[in-house]
């Protein structure tokens, strides 16, 4: 294995630590830039072969030195909620977007080639009304999380012309999995669904529960990831990811149910204002791209997440 580490932006947070978790099982150094504003040291494990920096992708100095050095990236840090972008557009924006624009600068200075970027389904907006969303679909980024995420891709595709970067962009549709921290009303459904169901407290459903999602699990996303920093050739343009399957919070309820053996009270609430109704991944880009054989069904992957240690 090469010496050098892998940088992760982002590294202490739930996609972000299983991705170094994964990088450290083979072998590789790693190491992790995060401001642990959601992200937490206790989601990585103890290694030698692990650096954690503790640090802001807002700032070019702190970006810089963490880049030094570093064979590949995997820019993963961002304010991941898009109702905190709402809320805090110029806070949210520093990170998700200057934060990109500063590891662009620092990686063409240090001569860095290899960046997986962690884009967004958001950049497509309200476009899925029940069929699949292809790459090509016009983008209506609704939200300044959305927008954030679409001008990234912008920069990156910027920096890829014009100073030879090799981003692998993906858009990420619903991801969920073990560590997806269930603590705030905007956290990822999944974490919030399981972790009530697990405690016997009562779940919200926010409007019919016909809405849909297209939910993938963690590791099969980390199996990208690690295929992206690797291959000689990422291609130039984003790739989604997703099941290209439609799952209504009423079928997740069910689903969540049957494992369990019951569930808590489950009432219905006002919709989510702007809340997306169908969101689903056309994923043939993907499947041409990369290996995704082993891809984890929405069932086994709720049993594993059911299986992990609850978080700390
Ligand atoms: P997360 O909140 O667990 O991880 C984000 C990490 O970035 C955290 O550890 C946080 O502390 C860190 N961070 C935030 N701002 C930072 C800053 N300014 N400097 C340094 N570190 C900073 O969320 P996640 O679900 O693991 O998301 C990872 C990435 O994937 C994000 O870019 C997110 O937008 C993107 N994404 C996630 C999903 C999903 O379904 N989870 C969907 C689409 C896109
Ligand atoms: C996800 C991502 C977001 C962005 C977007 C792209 C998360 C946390 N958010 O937003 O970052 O990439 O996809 O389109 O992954 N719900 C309930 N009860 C609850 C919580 C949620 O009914 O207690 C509903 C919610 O109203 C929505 C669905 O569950 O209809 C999914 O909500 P979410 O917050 O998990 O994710 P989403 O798709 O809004």
């Amino acid at each position: 294995m090469p010496d050098s580490p892998i940088l992760i932006t982002g590294g202490a947070g739930f996609i972000g630590s299983h991705l170094a978790e994964a990088l450290l099982a083979r072998g590789e150094r790693v190491r992790v830039l995060d401001n642990l504003s959601t992200g937490k040291r206790a989601n990585l494990p103890d290694s030698e072969r692990l650096e954690i920096v503790e640090g802001d992708v807002g700032d070019l100095a702190q970006v810089q030195r963490a880049v030094a050095g570093c064979r590949a990236v995997a820019h993963l840090a961002a304010v991941a909620s898009v109702q905190a972008s709402v809320e805090d557009p110029l806070g949210t924006h520093r990170s998700n977007l200057i934060g990109t624009l500063n590891l662009c600068e620092a990686m063409r200075q240090a001569g860095v080639r290899r960046v997986v970027f962690a884009s967004s389904a958001a950049v497509y907006g309200n476009h899925g009304e029940g069929r699949a969303i292809d790459e090509d679909t016009p983008k209506a980024p609704l939200t300044p999380y959305a927008a954030d995420k679409l001008a990234s891709e912008h920069y990156l595709d910027f920096y890829r012309r014009q100073h030879g970067l090799e981003p692998a962009i993906f858009r990420f549709f619903n991801i969920y999995g073990p560590r997806q921290d269930p603590s705030s009303p905007y956290s990822g459904v999944i974490s919030i669904f399981a972790e009530r169901a697990r405690l016997g407290l009562p779940i919200t459903v926010f409007g019919d529960g016909e809405q849909t999602r297209d939910f993938f699990y963690v590791k099969d996303l980390v199996a990208l990831l690690l295929q992206a920093l690797d291959t000689s050739e990422p291609g130039s343009e984003p790739v989604n990811v997703g099941l290209d399957r439609a799952t209504s919070l009423n079928e997740l309820l069910a689903t969540l149910g049957d494992l369990l053996g019951g569930l808590p009270p489950v009432s219905h609430g006002p919709a989510r204002a702007g809340d997306i109704r169908h969101s689903r991944a056309d994923n043939r880009r993907l499947l041409a791209r990369y290996r995704a054989s082993s891809v984890t069904s929405l069932r086994d992957g709720l049993a594993a997440l059911l299986e992990a240690p609850a978080r700390s």
